[in-house]
């Protein structure tokens, strides 16, 4: 029989427990002097199985209160233009937004190119965390662009979608969307606003959405916590030439 290093193996133990629900979401794992014990194995051989299913996103740590079962990540699709209320429900939990930050801007080179606008021009600009169930994922800053844009801040953002709003309230669908990712580190602002560690993984996303006859509305920079998304995409292989 091949050679399987012991860390392997309890690492293989605690991931049929949680494939099989005997570890759900939440569970506290025993700890490390627990696992040496119950499996006969030395303690840097369980932190080493603990540190690997950590990194691998099945566990999270909490300082001083252990090592728990972490809930298996968002699969995002890339390909249809969706909002986080939208998203959210559709997984069957209840969005949340925390309203951190609204008000009319003045926006910069880069975020002008992008609304294609004059640098300068005033937009609103919203800064919401985003909940699931109470706990937060992500933190978006929206600057969106259209004429009479000020009007969206009189509105309960709270309690509302924006692209339902964007669509409704103001006739502007938000139709496509070019989206960018980037691997990033939590500073330590957003690790508060997110509960995770400072320097925790997150993805950093750029997002220019554009309504009819592809008029941007929206130039969005989100920061989404790396230990609960997963992006899917489908891939055609073009014809050969
Ligand atoms: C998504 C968009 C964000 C948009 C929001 C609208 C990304 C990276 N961002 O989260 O740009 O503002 O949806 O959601 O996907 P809402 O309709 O729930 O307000």
């Amino acid at each position: 029989m091949a050679f399987v290093p012991r860390y392997h193996q309890l690492k293989e133990i605690i991931r049929e427990g949680i494939q099989s629900g005997d570890l759900k979401p939440g569970d506290v794992i025993p700890s490390e002097r627990e696992l040496s014990e119950r499996y006969n194995v030395s303690r840097m051989t369980a932190r080493q199985s603990i540190v690997e299913l950590t990194n691998e996103g099945l566990l999270y740590r909490r300082q001083g209160k252990g090592t728990f079962v972490a809930w298996p990540k968002i699969a995002q699709q890339l390909t249809a233009l969706t909002g986080f209320t939208g998203d959210i429900r559709a997984r069957g939990q209840r969005p949340g937004t925390k309203l951190l930050e609204m008000g009319m801007v003045q926006v910069d080179g880069h975020a002008a190119l992008r609304l294609q606008v004059p640098t300068g021009q005033r937009v609103a600009r919203l800064y919401r965390a985003r909940l699931a169930d109470d706990e937060p994922l992500a933190l978006e800053q929206s600057l969106i662009s259209f004429f009479g844009c000020e009007q969206l801040l009189e509105v309960d953002l709270v309690a509302t979608s924006l692209y339902g709003l964007l669509e409704t309230r103001f006739g502007l669908p938000p139709i496509e969307a070019e989206q960018e990712i980037e691997a990033g580190l939590a500073t330590e602002a957003e690790a508060e606003l997110l509960e995770i560690a400072v320097g925790s993984p997150v993805l950093l996303l750029r997002r220019t959405t554009y309504t009819e006859r592809h008029q941007p509305i929206e130039y969005a920079e989100s920061v989404y916590r790396g230990d609960k998304y997963a992006f899917h995409t489908r891939l055609l292989r073009p014809p050969t030439q």
